[in-house]
């Protein structure tokens, strides 16, 4: 078998609000950029608090090669184990009043679709209202709400396998096969969604790597990644900057880009159509190597 056909080749073309489209193909990962508005997350934390200061990471990673951003202003990280203590909760009220500012100022400047990371149905209602084009939510449809609330805006979502809450997820993990767990679990997401009235081509599946994981567990998840392409969603991963990658390294989560990087390649191997990633140039970069590498056959 060449490498050409080695490679995933599945392709989508997920609708956003207003009738653009966002082309997908497997092994060929968009990136997502990351801002986080919050005073604890875990790479960046405090530093985009500040609109302005949001507004400007944002826009700065648009012009390092960001093909969409996500916006989130409730840090996801899990309590417990590698993690600590784990994020504070925040209100619906507290999450708008910091996304707001940020995701108007920006829809009027950029025009890569914005996704809005949040657990709430609340937050995601009133974004898409304010111009959103995507959800992305890391509890799957954990709020009952959620899936009404992306089904009558017909707009993408993103569905995190994790198990369990956030604040515990990291001290009790059990997995008898990863893999198989992870893809069973996800499948049933996927058909929650759209028993719930989302269109299955609307779906972006994504393995939740850092959540409720080992070291190992989240390594071989990226290792067989293929195993849940074969959902035919396309896939997001985000490995960027996580104590995984740390575990190895030796490193705080801004020291770690060598990790992401390799994370990256890993990622795109196994068939990702998206990556969220804090490291937008040095990934699109590197990324624009690997690729060339790969399809180097093509061209022979
Ligand atoms: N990881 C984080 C947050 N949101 N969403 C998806 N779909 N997949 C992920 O792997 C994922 C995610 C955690 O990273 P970060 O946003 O940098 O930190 P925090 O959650 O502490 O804000």
């Amino acid at each position: 078998m060449t490498e050409t056909e080695r490679r995933p080749t599945a392709t989508w073309s997920l609708e956003l609000p207003g009738g653009r489209r966002l082309g997908l193909a497997a092994g060929r990962p968009r990136l997502l950029g990351v801002v986080n508005i919050t005073p604890d997350s875990f790479s960046d934390g405090g530093r985009w608090l500040e609109p302005a200061a949001a507004i400007e990471q944002a826009l700065r990673l648009v012009e390092e090669g960001a093909e969409l951003l996500d916006l989130g202003a409730e840090s996801s990280r899990p309590g417990g184990g590698a993690y600590g203590g784990g994020a504070a909760e925040v209100s619906a009220e507290s999450e708008l009043a910091r996304l707001l500012p940020v995701l108007e100022a920006l829809r009027s400047r950029v025009d890569v679709p914005l996704s809005i990371d949040t657990r709430k149905a609340a937050v995601a209602e009133r974004c898409l209202a304010a111009g959103a084009d995507l959800i992305n939510d890391v509890s799957a449809l954990g709020d009952p709400r959620m899936g009404e609330v992306v089904a009558a805006a017909g707009c993408p979502v993103v569905l995190m396998h994790a198990r369990g809450e956030l604040a515990t997820m990291q001290a009790a993990i059990s997995f008898h096969d990863v893999v198989a767990e992870v893809a069973r679990e996800q499948a049933s997401s996927r058909a929650a969604a759209i028993a719930a009235g989302i269109r299955p081509g609307q779906i972006v599946l994504d393995p939740g790597l850092g959540f409720g994981k080992t070291g190992p567990q989240n390594r071989r998840l990226l290792r067989e990644l293929p195993a849940l392409a074969a959902l035919g969603s396309p896939l997001l991963v985000g490995a960027s900057r996580k104590s995984f990658l740390g575990e190895i390294l030796g490193t705080p989560p801004d020291d770690r880009l060598p990790g992401s990087l390799a994370a990256a390649a890993w990622a795109a191997a196994g068939g990702a159509a998206l990556l969220r990633v804090h490291d937008v140039a040095e990934t699109r970069r590197f990324l624009a190597v690997w690729q060339a590498i790969a399809g180097a056959e093509e061209a022979a």
